[in-house]
């Protein structure tokens, strides 16, 4: 098991107890032009620490929302609101007043920390919600130019780190899922520091020389683990981007030697062109995918040009990070890997019972960061006897391996067969012709339903329906015929999640299309 002391307090075991443990001079963070030093992360975070609770007024438990891009104010933020005792709401730029104003009623948010750059919808938030007591800005570009930045700058460069028990929540991730009002789900000071000490350890091997890069905000679990929490866990560094797109990726990359990345297929797909082209990925030891499947062809290009695998794994909010995962020496194509140290899964019926291998069910995880809500009733469908029973359909095989099949909102029910979805877009996606593609199902009088794709086609491709022929034809022969959409459009863009999952509901007529 994971063996914490009763007090603990994960934003102190990420910054004094480094530079204890001799990390001092060692690069953190790096971001936005400048690069600071372990000693350096700990001298802000105390001195914010210091202001948020000497002229703020933060006590510990207060929930303390952060608005920003990810960037080195954003983590020294929330670094320093975790070591005060707060619980921390990180939250994306792209919200607007209206979902923020939910966070802080589900959440009894009293304090925000925001990015000068975002006050607007921000204020827009705090003038409709008596709730939020003080809004405060930084300088998300940390020139000590707003607020907390020059309350900061006059503190003491220690702070008596507020001893909270190991199992005081020091975050609460909110998830929207496909649809529907907004979940919080709290973890723990330990929680923090057990996907590091479990999946970044085992999984990835952290070492201090590790440079990460990736694409998912902070304010999704998803880029706190893999952008902040693991290499700070482990004395590496983590460089920052507030616009994180696969060019960005890339400069920085070749730039600092970038050794593991965290993003999405789609990314990566972007970062295999980009090598045909001349892009050098060579210092890239850790392609960690995952929010989406990774298809099959993305999988075998990067083992082709990078002789190391993509590790593709399934997290979760509720579960904080990632529970199941292929491993570099124990990995296969359109398989999801086995559990996470820590972790069990199995798969269920749909009345909690386990099904025989190799049957299609719905997955059940069991592990130290499962489920709590916030003050919600839908607790009661996510865990049931302490399973964490997710929204996704999977087969387990003989061997213990995980596979894949569906989110159980992308399973699609035509004529009597069950086509999962997603083996429509893979196939699909083997195409030159397609970037990006959602499969979803469209009602039919005469077969229930039928499977319809939604294409965004590669640069120099062009709609037709010769190419609506051709990529039929082409799911037909890579695939059972059966599963081969029936109706194909052409888009110039998926709708996405801000944490960037394709959204499929909104593709489907029940949404108003
Ligand atoms: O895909 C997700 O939803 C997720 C959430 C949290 C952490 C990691 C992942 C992959």
């Amino acid at each position: 098991g994971f063996d914490y002391p009763d007090r603990i307090n994960a934003g102190h075991e990420l910054t004094d107890a480094m530079v204890a443990r001799g990390f001092g001079d060692h690069t953190a963070l790096i971001g936005n032009g400048r690069q600071r030093t372990y000693k350096e992360l700990t001298d802000w975070t105390n001195r914010l620490a210091h202001a948020l609770v000497d002229d703020i007024g933060v006590k510990p438990g207060n929930r303390v929302l952060i608005r920003s891009a990810n960037n080195p104010a954003m983590v020294a933020c929330w670094l320093a609101a975790t070591k005060a005792g707060a619980v921390v709401v990180n939250t994306m730029p792209m919200l607007r007043a209206g979902e923020l104003s939910a966070y802080v009623d589900k959440a009894d948010i009293q304090f925000a920390l925001c990015d000068t750059r975002l006050m607007e919808e921000m204020a827009a938030c705090q003038a409709a919600n008596p709730r939020l007591k003080r809004v405060v800005g930084f300088d998300g570009t940390s020139n000590h130019d707003a607020e907390l930045d020059r309350l900061a700058l006059e503190k003491p460069v220690r702070f008596a780190t507020v001893e909270t028990g190991r199992d005081d929540v020091a975050l609460l991730g909110f998830t929207s899922g496909s649809t529907g009002e907004p979940k919080a789900t709290m973890h723990f000071h330990r929680d923090l520091l057990i996907i590091a000490d479990g999946y970044a350890q085992e999984v990835l091997g952290v070492v201090p020389d590790d440079i990460f890069v990736g694409s998912p905000p902070l304010a999704f679990t998803f880029g706190l683990g893999g952008l902040a929490i693991f290499p700070l866990r482990f004395g590496a560094t983590a460089t920052l981007l507030e616009q994180a797109t696969p060019p960005n990726m890339i400069d920085i990359i070749e730039k600092y030697r970038a050794t593991v990345c965290f993003t999405a297929p789609t990314a990566y797909r972007v970062m295999l062109s980009a090598m045909e082209d001349g892009a050098d990925l060579s210092s890239l030891r850790a392609a960690v995918s995952a929010g989406e499947t990774l298809p099959k062809p993305i999988y075998d290009a990067w083992i082709e040009k990078t002789g190391k695998p993509m590790l593709d794994g399934i997290g979760a909010t509720e579960l904080l990070h990632i529970f199941i995962s292929n491993r570099f020496d124990d990995h296969q194509p359109a398989c999801t890997g086995k559990p996470v140290t820590g972790y069990e899964a199995k798969i269920v019926d749909n009345a909690g019972h386990a099904v025989p291998n190799g049957e299609v069910g719905r997955l059940a995880v069991r592990g130290p960061t499962g489920c709590r809500y916030l003050n919600d009733d839908r607790q009661q469908d996510y865990v049931l006897a302490g399973w964490n029973i997710t929204g996704d359909s999977f087969i387990r095989d003989a061997d213990g391996y995980f596979h894949f099949q569906a989110r159980n909102d992308d399973m699609i029910v035509s004529s009597g067969y069950n086509i999962a979805g997603p083996e429509v877009e893979a196939a699909l996606l083997a195409h030159d012709a397609v970037a990006e593609c959602a499969v979803v199902g469209a009602p039919d009088d005469a077969r229930g339903h039928i499977v319809e794709a939604h294409v965004v086609l590669t640069d120099g491709f062009t709609a037709s329906d010769a190419m609506i022929e051709e990529l039929q034809e082409h799911v037909k022969t890579t695939i059972a015929p059966y599963k081969y959409p029936r109706r194909v459009h052409f888009a110039d863009a998926l709708p996405k999640t801000q944490t960037g999952k394709i959204q499929r509901y909104k593709l489907t007529p029940s949404h108003g299309r």
